[in-house]
């Protein structure tokens, strides 16, 4: 049959509309069927064990890890050097994760909070060691403790990061940044810590992809630290006023800001905390540069959280 230009076109679409309606009823039963999280964890979590007491680690000269299987049954294993660490899940209340991380240098300047910003180098890798995603001291990468995400989402890090310390730099003529005394660790997170039900696409011939459900190593260099986003002089982990480490719910002027229909700036980001006019910076009568330990009218509540007292 000699097809002409118009009946090819009419097969042409027939074909990718039938194509298009499969891969909408694939998706949709993706969607449908995310794994349960507890039974997943349980087929992740031994084979994790596994991994770690069958694998060790060497530091090379430009103090990157390389994670190798165990050649010699005295060797010391990964295990046998982890920290053991445990967070609960985000979805499912009593489904509680094993994390096991290595501290290789636990960094030698500022410490990291919960509610802080980490300048990363990193290398994320899957079980069989194939390379997901990395970038290196040259091209760092900012992300933020309490929501960690390198490329790819990686929560458990939010336990991890804030037993270390960042470095220190230096700028090198060139433009470049030179990092030293920063931290080293590498952490084994369950799928359910990572990227759960999403895979990772491969960016290049360089990387592997990664399927949904696969737990991760995230090898990582802790280079610096950005501990008050708004510049206010108040630590962002100070702005976390109900202490439980979220930084993000925390916003004293939410009245005042829904009042006036301004979008709702919570405190570590906001430089006027109490919506007085006055930026927090300012209120400190004592001329101290902290801001917390100004309380002008005495009613117990510093200046830059009270808004009758400038
Ligand atoms: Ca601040
Ligand atoms: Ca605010
Ligand atoms: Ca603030
Ligand atoms: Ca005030």
């Amino acid at each position: 049959m000699k097809l002409t230009g118009k009946s090819s076109i009419l097969i042409l679409i027939t074909g990718l509309l039938l194509l298009s309606s499969k891969c909408k009823k694939e998706k949709e039963e993706v969607e449908f069927k995310i794994r349960d999280r507890k039974e997943q964890y349980a087929k992740e979590k031994d084979s994790i064990l596994n991994f770690i007491k069958t694998h060790t680690y060497v530091l090379d000269a430009y103090y990157n890890v390389h994670i190798e299987p165990v050649t010699d049954p005295g060797q010391r294993t990964i295990y046998d050097d982890a920290i053991l660490v445990q967070m609960q899940d985000t979805a499912v209340e009593d489904l509680t994760y094993d994390i096991y991380y290595l501290k290789i240098a636990e960094g030698q300047s500022d410490s990291i909070t919960t509610a802080d910003g980490v300048l990363l180098a990193y290398e994320i890798q899957d079980f069989e060691l194939n390379m997901i995603k990395r970038k290196t001291e040259l091209f760092p990468q900012w992300t933020n403790v309490w929501t960690p995400h390198i490329g790819m989402g990686a929560l458990g890090l939010r336990k991890v990061l804030p037993d270390f310390n960042v470095g220190t730099y230096t700028a090198n003529p060139d433009g470049t940044v030179l990092f030293s005394g920063y931290g080293i660790g590498v952490v084994f997170l369950p799928s359910g810590l990572a990227n759960y039900q999403y895979a990772v696409a491969a960016s290049d011939q360089n990387f592997t992809r990664l399927p949904a459900y696969s737990p991760v190593i995230v090898k990582f260099k802790t280079l610096a630290v950005n501990q008050d986003f708004d510049k206010d002089n108040v630590p962002n982990i100070i702005e976390d006023l109900n202490g439980n480490l979220d930084p993000t719910d925390d916003n004293t002027d939410k009245e005042l800001e829904d009042k006036y229909k301004i979008p709702n700036i919570p405190n570590y980001m906001d430089a006027d905390d109490d919506g007085d006019s006055l930026p927090t910076k300012q209120e400190d009568t004592n001329g101290n540069g902290d801001p917390t330990d100004d309380d002008d009218d005495g009613d117990g509540i510093p200046n830059y959280l009270d808004p009758d007292t400038h």
